[in-house]
Order: C-alpha cells, then structure tokens, then sequence
C-alpha cells in the first residue's frame, strides 16, 4: 500500500524509482511525508529561486518538478511558468499541481497497489498495475488539463480561492485504458446512477471531506476518458498522480482524479461534497452570474468553454516599432475543434486571422503565430479571440461567478511600442 517516507528507510526509496531525483528533490519530499506529523508549522518551505525580481511570483522546486509559481505549499499547488505556454507539450516537471488534501501520498508501492472497479457491478475488479497494462488495450490522447479555477486572479471583484493566474493548465500526451473498457468488463447492473474515483490522498482531520468525484453513469462509458498511467511517454509524476490518473478529455481538471485507486458504480444519486457542494456553476449556458445577483440553480462544473490565451509577448515587454514580431499564443475547446484565431492589435477596432500550428487533436491545445509590423510608438492593446468548429466564440467580458471558474473572456494586452 502507501508508504510513509519517514518510515522508509532512504535506499529503499530509491529502489522504487527516485534515483534519478537530487538530493534537494529528496529532501523536499521527505519533509512532504513528515510535514503531515507536524500539523501546526508550515510543512516545507519553498526552496529560494536563484534570483529574484521585485513583484515577480516567488518559485519552488518540488521533487521531479523544475521551478514553478508557489501558490501555497501544503497542499501543493504550483503554477506553471509562462515561457511554457509556447510549447505544444508541457514537459512533465513543468506541469502544474493541485491537490486540496494535505495527505498526498509521496510513495507508492507499485507490487501492491491495486485499482479496484466496484460497487453496482456484476465482476468487481481489483487489478495490478501489471493486468491493467496487459489485460486491456492501450490508447493515448492529447489533452489539456485545466483547473476550473485558471485564471481565477483577474475576476473583478476578486472572489476567494487560489489566486491563479492563467497558468493553471498544461497539455500532455496521456496514456493508458478505456474507462469505457473497464466498467464492461466489470458489466455495469441496471440502475446504476453514478460512478466515483477516488485517489490516495486523504483528508488530516476526519470533518474534511474526501476527495471523491463522480461522472454519471450513462455517460462514463461514452467521454473519451482513459485511466492514464503515462503522461508524455512517462510515468506520472507522483505529484500528478502517480501511479494512476483518470483523464476525462474536455472536461475541466477537478474530475481527473489523482493517485486513483478506487471506482466506485452507485445506484443512488453520489451525495459527496465535491459534487453536491464544491466546484459547481451557475446553471445557465454562461456558467455566468453577478455578485449582486447570485444564481439560484447550480450543476456541476463539467466542459471546457473555449478560450485563447498569450504567450508572447509578455507583459511589460517592449516590442520594437517598425520590425516583424511574432505574437503567440495557444487556444483550446472542449473537444468540438479550434477553427479560427483573430488577433486584434489596435484595441479590437480590426481584427486579422493568425496562423494556426500543429493540430495534435481535438482535445489538445493548438499553438497559433501572428506577425505583427507595429507602426507607431506608444500604448496599444493586443486582443485574441478563438472560434471553434461548432461555431462557439469567446465573450468580451468576464462571466464572473462566486467561485472564479471557467473564465474565458478575451484577453486583452497592454504593450508598449518603442
Ligand atoms: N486525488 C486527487 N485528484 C485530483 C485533485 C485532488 O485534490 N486529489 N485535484 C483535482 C484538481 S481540482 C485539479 S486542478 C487537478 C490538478 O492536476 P495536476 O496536479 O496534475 O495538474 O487534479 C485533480 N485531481
Ligand atoms: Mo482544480
């Protein structure tokens, strides 16, 4: 089963695949076990990044990871730097991280971990990570994971919770099985209502709920969604969830469950928190409401609404006047397709398509250029705004909600030409 590091002795440790991690990395992750004993100090403190600008977000590096943006150590939650946004797979050590429990596991046991696929279910499952690769076909997609709450800084007013800006996401080739594949082999009984995952993180105190998700039932078996136990050709890092992940494509990050050991068929309506309570949206169609008027109806936050996002340049920055510059960007959907990227340079009083990059499938980010000669200097704004297939644009203002999810206004971007 799990674990603890602090009950391990070090080399056993690094029998189990750490060895390639430096003695920093090591460090850190033994103080992420122990930091669960020492329950009133703050568990670990970030390693200090090699320098500092004033105002620029403070770095740590985790193990298996390189220097991300510290939102809060304990749980995890670690930005991803915008120099990546220009590539069209995030490297594994650059991928962001969130959990919401602080007992995350640091370890596992690969010979004795077992997923088990129960509950309504004619043939419960309980599979090695050996059957899993053996027993059921391998299948791979290109996809983003984005946290609901991306972006969640800039809502105005300012409403709680991580103050994200917009590089809570990442794109990675995940591989693995058919959640489909799964729940016929172990043949779904008539009645069946949801189906839960559940991972190895655990709550400190008994009162936080776990984190449990679920997709309904009639619609698990359809989403493209795998049980993923590669990420870019690799195994998960721990911190992304190592040694099982489900990947629920086009789907916000919240249902793509960590460290998943446990799926659950019920025949009753799933109760947990994290459904009925936590990460849901107003329930019209602009998942939109006003901090005056808060909607009564609320759904679970589910697909991703389209949205395109800057890479290039990048704020503050100077751009030459007179000389070609490349503006880039990225833009995803939940899967019906991007089809279009306008950029405006002047505002949003004319607008002129970019170049769209390499298309790595309907649920990848898409990479997009767009030479701009900027003429006079001074003050201008850059705007970007995606189409999809299904003709599906973006907003020009914010759809705020209580909860800072699922922004995706266009953006604007201030830039000097000098
Ligand atoms: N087991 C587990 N899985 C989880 C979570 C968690 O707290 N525990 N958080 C979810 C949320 S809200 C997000 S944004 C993503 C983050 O995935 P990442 O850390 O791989 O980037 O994990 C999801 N899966
Ligand atoms: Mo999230």
């Amino acid at each position: 089963m799990m674990d603890r590091l602090d009950t391990i002795p070090p080399e056993q440790l690094l029998a189990r695949g750490f060895a390639h991690m430096d003695r920093r990395a090591f460090l850190r992750l033994a103080a992420m076990a122990a930091a669960g004993a020492i329950a009133s100090a703050r568990g670990f403190a970030a390693d200090p990044p090699a320098s500092v600008a004033p105002g620029a977000p403070e770095l740590a590096r985790f193990p298996e990871k390189t220097d991300l943006i510290l939102l809060t150590d304990r749980p995890p939650q670690l930005e991803m730097p915008l120099r990546y946004f220009r590539q069209e797979l995030t490297p594994n050590e650059a991928f962001f991280v969130r959990w919401h429990l602080s007992g995350i596991p640091t370890s596992i046991d690969v010979g004795t971990f077992r997923l088990a696929v129960g509950g309504h279910v004619e043939n419960p499952l309980t599979l090695t990570l050996d059957q899993l690769r053996k027993d059921f076909e391998q299948v791979s997609v290109v996809a983003v994971n984005q946290c609901s709450g991306n972006s969640r800084s800039f809502f105005e007013p300012r409403v709680p919770g991580g103050q994200w800006a917009n590089g809570a996401m990442g794109n990675a080739k995940w591989t693995g099985v058919r959640l489909r594949d799964l729940l016929e082999k172990a043949k779904m009984k008539s009645g069946a209502v949801d189906v839960t995952f559940q991972g190895l993180d655990r709550a400190p105190l008994p009162a936080t709920p776990a984190f449990i998700k679920s997709l309904p039932a009639d619609r698990a078996g359809e989403l493209d969604a795998i049980v993923a136990y590669e990420m870019n050709g690799a195994p998960l890092p721990m911190l992304n969830g190592f040694p099982l992940r489900l990947i629920v494509p086009g789907w916000f990050a919240t249902y793509w469950v960590k460290a998943l050991n446990e799926i659950n068929v019920t025949s009753e309506k799933f109760p947990g928190f994290w459904m009925a309570k936590a990460y849901r949206v107003p329930a019209n169609p602009e998942m939109a409401e006003s901090p005056k008027e808060l909607a009564k109806d609320t759904v679970p936050i589910s697909t991703m609404p389209i949205r395109s996002l800057f890479a290039r340049p990048e704020p503050g920055e100077q751009v030459p006047a007179g000389k070609a510059y490349d503006i880039e960007g990225l833009a995803f959907d939940s899967g019906k397709g991007i089809q279009k990227i306008e950029v405006s340079t002047d505002g949003g009083k004319t607008w002129a398509d970019a170049t769209l990059g390499k298309d790595l499938g309907k649920y990848s980010w898409r990479l997009w250029k767009f030479t701009w000669t900027p003429g006079a200097k001074g003050p201008t704004t850059l705007m970007a705004r995606a189409t999809n297939a299904a003709g599906e644009t973006q907003p020009a203002t914010p759809r705020w909600n209580r909860s800072g999810y699922a922004r995706n206004v266009i953006e604007r971007l201030e830039v000097t030409v000098g």
